[in-house]
């Protein structure tokens, strides 16, 4: 076999949703669902990216409790743990430890150029160095793993350029170590909108909470929203964000929780108002959640969350430590193995 067969024989993907806040539709749209559906393809590995969450201030409890719920939201939406390796980063310590490597191979510059960390520094005091780093401990996480394919919304493919930066550049001084990993951006869904205004992304960190949807909402709060959501006075549901930003979001959600494409989506609703159009959306919603709700319920306080995380970390440490190993022998560090 060649190495190019060799390497297309092995796909494998590594993804993780933080746990800093409670999981809105787009992380569903752009994150989770895509997960569930590259499983079958895929070797996968699902984190929860709990170092992460710490780059900003976190209540203890609260941390406690988010980092089981994304895990938990995991084996709701569909991942099997049979399967995938389902794991919190913090029980694998082999990710800060090749974190502080990747770190010694960023550069101030390019760090300081990454949007993310732009955005959430912005006018705030006691931003964490943590916060300026994260790039590099994001690289660790991937290159560990030796992830061929990366599942993310759009916001983080900045990211994943620096983490194929640092790939080559180590491989390069120290020799082949890492996989050079590819971002998965799914067409629709990777940057929903929030449903009060179509020019800043759906996220919970939005002050005005009818700007979201929430994967844990009520059947009413979610057809509240959608009722109150933005459109325009054209009255004409077609998808076509340059002069339709808010209602073109509206048929996004629509095609990620009802699967029809945006043309079908389109023709069906010809000749009706938004009325009709944004009371359905309520209802594809709602039914696509009911199964993942009543799941996550169930399993967030499980004995089998707990077997499960244990068992995920302990295959996630046999293979991160591999290529732990491999990186400090490439770079000269004393090993006995
Ligand atoms: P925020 O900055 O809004 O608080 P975040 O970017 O930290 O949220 P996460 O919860 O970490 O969001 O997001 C998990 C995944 O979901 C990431 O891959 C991210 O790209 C994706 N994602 C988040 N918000 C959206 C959105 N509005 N549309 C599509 N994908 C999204
Ligand atoms: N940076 C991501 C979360 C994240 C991640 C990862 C995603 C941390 N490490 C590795 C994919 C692969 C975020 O802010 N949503």
């Amino acid at each position: 076999m060649t190495q190019k067969s060799t390497e297309s024989a092995k796909k494998r993907i590594l993804s993780g949703i933080k746990p800093s806040g409670e999981l809105n539709i787009g992380g569903y749209a752009g994150a989770l669902r895509q997960f569930v559906e590259y499983q079958h393809e895929y070797e996968s590995f699902f984190f929860v990216p709990d170092l992460h969450a710490i780059t900003v201030a976190q209540d203890p409890a609260e941390l406690h409790r988010r980092s089981r719920e994304i895990a938990a939201y995991y084996v709701a939406a569909g991942i099997d743990p049979e399967k995938s390796v389902i794991f919190l980063q913090s029980q694998v310590p082999a990710h800060a430890e090749l974190g502080w490597i990747m770190e010694t191979q960023a550069y101030f510059g390019e760090l300081s150029r990454m949007t993310q960390f732009k955005e959430k520094s912005d006018g705030k005091e006691g931003v964490s160095s943590a916060l300026f780093t994260y790039p590099a401990l994001m690289a660790s996480d991937i290159l560990l793993y030796q992830a061929t394919h990366v599942p993310v919304g759009e916001d983080q493919t900045q990211h994943l350029e620096l983490t194929r930066d640092l790939a080559q550049r180590f491989n390069n001084r120290f020799g082949r170590t890492f996989t050079v990993p590819e971002a998965v951006v799914q067409e629709i869904g990777c940057r929903l909108m929030g449903l009060d205004d179509p020019q800043k992304k759906m996220s919970k960190s939005n002050p005005n909470k009818g700007s979201y949807i929430l994967m844990l909402d009520e059947p009413d709060v979610i057809r509240k929203k959608l009722s109150r959501a933005v459109t325009d006075s054209e009255g004409q549901v077609r998808y076509d964000w340059e002069n339709k930003p808010a209602v073109s979001n509206l048929i996004e959600i629509y095609s990620v929780f009802g699967g029809q494409t945006t043309e079908e989506i389109e023709r069906r609703f010809e000749g009706q108002g938004y009325g009709a159009f944004k009371k359905e959306l309520a209802e594809v919603i709602v039914e696509k959640l009911a199964p993942i709700q009543r799941r996550f319920h169930e399993i967030v306080d499980s004995a089998e969350l707990d077997e499960i995380l244990n068992r995920g970390a302990r295959r996630a440490a046999e293979e991160a430590n591999l290529t732990l190993n491999a990186a400090k022998k490439a770079m000269g560090f004393v090993t006995f193995d």
